[in-house]
């Protein structure tokens, strides 16, 4: 036992003399020195919503593990859900979702880093701009001029809007004497709406004309409010129908204002010759017609001779702008057509072929453009009109 005793207390005191020679120099860490980077959103978020503020640690040494704490305007206490961020990879932001609804105006962010084994603890301090808070809605009206009276034309004025968040809206109907005479309102939503105004009293009758002013107004959750301004005239015209012949010879095929395609065909005098040489052939006639707000039927029709024979397709009728062809076909292809109607009788006497009555796809712009196909026996085209029905505005 006293051998044992011995034993340890030499070894204690070996012990001690050991330390004491480390301890003359003792180990200092020298830790890296770091900086936060901190990135505040641009452009400046509103006032009134949530927005990130990104930090992640910068230094000569990379080392993971230290986390990140946001503290608002000052504040000792982290920003809620912002404190011991961990970035996760060196390198990597963390983001804080700011979930405190800010003012207008400046404001700061403190983030503090923790630092690692290697690398020392560090802090940042920066300024930040919060924006007005502005309402997210936009106002269409559909036209800048209406005309009540009912015939079909643009009889109504639709005022919609978009709203990107939550608000109310109202719709406000000035007349040009300044007084309100219309107000709708719709409900606090995020969703679309329109209002379609008649241009007329209670009573059913039609306003004076004249220059409406139209207001929409928004108020979000937080009673900002916008409102958009904009004026409607009020006419009391209405359509008048008018029916338009124009006739040129069939010759005019040739005269720039035509086109042909296929087989053969030639001028001669004032009427055009169509030979289906090649089984088929056409020839075709540019007209432009009247500007106006609407047109309705259109035919075109053709003084014609042409002797029918078996299995004759030989027709009168339009070009089809939406049928994807180009004019001056290299050959004839009647898919490009429409509103054929057969050109031609038995016994090959000389008379008017119509073609069906078309509409909006036989037109473009005011370009109409009639054709005859040619099969068979030889088509002679003396004259071609066409015949537009179309609308102006008037009282
Ligand atoms: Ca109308």
């Amino acid at each position: 036992m006293p051998r044992a005793r011995r034993t340890a207390r030499l070894t204690t005191i070996l012990l001690g003399a050991t330390l004491l020679g480390t301890m003359a120099a003792p180990i200092a860490r020298a830790g890296e020195i770091s900086a936060v980077d901190v990135v505040t959103p641009n452009p400046a978020p509103e006032a009134n919503h949530t927005f990130n503020i990104a930090a992640r640690p910068l230094s000569n040494v990379q080392d993971t593990g230290g986390t990140l704490t946001f503290y608002l305007d000052g504040s000792v206490t982290p920003e809620d859900g912002c404190s011991a961020l961990d970035p996760g990879a060196w390198g990597n932001y963390a983001y804080c979702a700011v979930g405190t609804l800010l003012d207008a105006g400046f404001h700061t962010v403190k983030v503090e880093y923790t630092g690692t084994a290697l690398i020392d603890p560090s802090s940042r301090e920066v300024e930040f701009t919060v924006a007005p808070d502005v309402v997210h809605a936009t106002a269409f009206q559909q036209y800048l001029t209406f005309y009540p009276v009912k015939d079909g034309y643009r009889d109504k004025v639709i005022i919609s809007g978009e709203r990107q968040e939550p608000s109310t809206a109202t719709v406000r109907i000035y007349a040009p004497s300044g007084s309100l005479i219309k107000q709708v309102g719709f409900a606090d939503a995020s969703t679309p709406f329109a209002y379609a105004w008649d241009g007329r009293n209670a009573a059913g009758a039609v306003r004076a004309e004249g220059k409406y002013k139209i207001t929409v107004t928004f108020i979000d959750a937080f009673d900002n409010s916008l409102t958009a301004v904009g004026f409607v005239t009020l006419s009391r015209k209405k359509l008048i129908w008018h029916t338009k012949t124009i006739e040129r010879t069939g010759k005019s095929a040739d005269d720039g204002g035509g086109h042909f395609g296929g087989a053969y065909v030639f001028a001669d005098k004032s009427y055009i010759k169509i030979i289906p040489n090649g089984g088929d052939g056409q020839a075709a006639w540019d007209f432009t017609i009247p500007s106006a707000v609407a047109y309705d039927s259109l035919v075109f029709k053709a003084y014609a001779k042409h002797q029918r024979s078996t299995g004759d397709t030989t027709s009168v009728g339009l070009f089809d702008f939406t049928s994807g062809c180009s004019l001056g076909l290299p050959a004839p292809d009647t898919t490009c057509f429409g509103g054929l109607h057969p050109l031609g009788n038995a016994s090959g006497t000389t008379a008017w072929f119509r073609s069906a009555s078309v509409l909006s796809g036989f037109r473009y712009g005011r370009l109409v453009t009639g054709v005859v196909y040619g099969t068979k026996k030889v088509t002679y085209v003396y004259k071609v009109q066409l015949v537009v029905k179309y609308a102006t505005l008037g009282y």
